[in-house]
């Protein structure tokens, strides 16, 4: 009997070993983990002034998980941006209802370099939570940076949008195994469409830096901001239009 329990609890080890990817595993496919993201990865702006909004989006939940808290903190180079606004996502709500008694946000808060932002369903008065439990994906936060630094001509400056310090709870007050995948954004002010290379002149030398990214997105090895003249995310033949449209422009 002995023997046969002690049996049943390695078995039981090894079944939670597998289910625990390793940190590289986490990286490469991170679908069958619960994660948290900031989306869209890559924020592209061409002004100073000009603002952008980024979502923090959990995925993967599972409701057996009986996750009942969010909360994340996101750094930024505050030299470059500024945060005009943290909103709340609706993830929580349809999961907050009675006998539940609705989601409490926590924050924002501000560090020198980061917002902290939190959300938990707030159990029924005898402190039980009731199901369902939150599940699948869902916008935990929306936040809008307006962007406070203009490079140089020539020049991009950007960071990263990195979520740290990021918490899913359970009912248990236990932490969910979970990953974050961080966010980027970048300015590159133009001064000529299609002048890629800022010489003055859009030729035949814009048309190869075109070439050289073509076909890249953020995060390629071969991606270069520049040559996305139409800012959607692709270098292809929507750019390759764009710059041929200013072929031979001055400025
Ligand atoms: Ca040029
Ligand atoms: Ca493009």
């Amino acid at each position: 009997m002995f023997a046969t329990i002690a049996l049943i609890v390695i078995m039981l080890a090894g079944l939670v070993a597998l289910r625990q990817p390793s940190t590289l595993q986490a990286q490469a496919a991170p679908a069958p983990l619960p994660y948290l993201s900031v989306e869209p990865a890559m924020n592209h702006v061409t002004a100073v002034n000009e603002t952008f909004t980024v979502s923090i989006v959990a995925h993967n939940i599972n409701a057996s998980s009986q996750l009942v808290g969010i909360e994340f903190r996101l750094s930024y180079d505050p030299g470059l941006l500024q945060i005009v606004a943290v909103n709340n996502g609706s993830f929580l709500e349809p999961f907050a209802g009675a006998p539940n008694q609705g989601v409490l946000y926590l924050g924002p808060s501000y560090g020198t370099d980061y917002v902290m932002r939190g959300g938990f369903i707030v159990p029924d008065p005898d402190a039980i939570w009731h199901a369902p439990f939150p599940s699948g994906n869902g916008t935990v936060a929306t936040i809008t940076f307006k962007v406070i630094f203009e490079p140089p001509a020539g020049e991009t400056a950007g960071c990263d949008l990195t979520l740290f310090g990021t918490r899913l709870v359970d009912n248990a007050v236990q932490i969910i195994a979970h990953d974050a995948i961080k966010g980027h954004f970048e300015i590159a002010v133009p001064t000529l469409i299609g002048d890629l290379n800022f010489d003055g002149i859009v030729d035949i030398f814009d048309a190869l830096v075109l070439a050289n990214a073509f076909g890249s997105s953020p995060g390629d090895p071969h991606w270069n901001i520049l040559a996305d003249i139409n800012h959607d995310g692709t270098v292809d033949i929507y750019d390759a239009i764009l710059l041929a449209n200013h072929f031979g422009e001055t400025g």
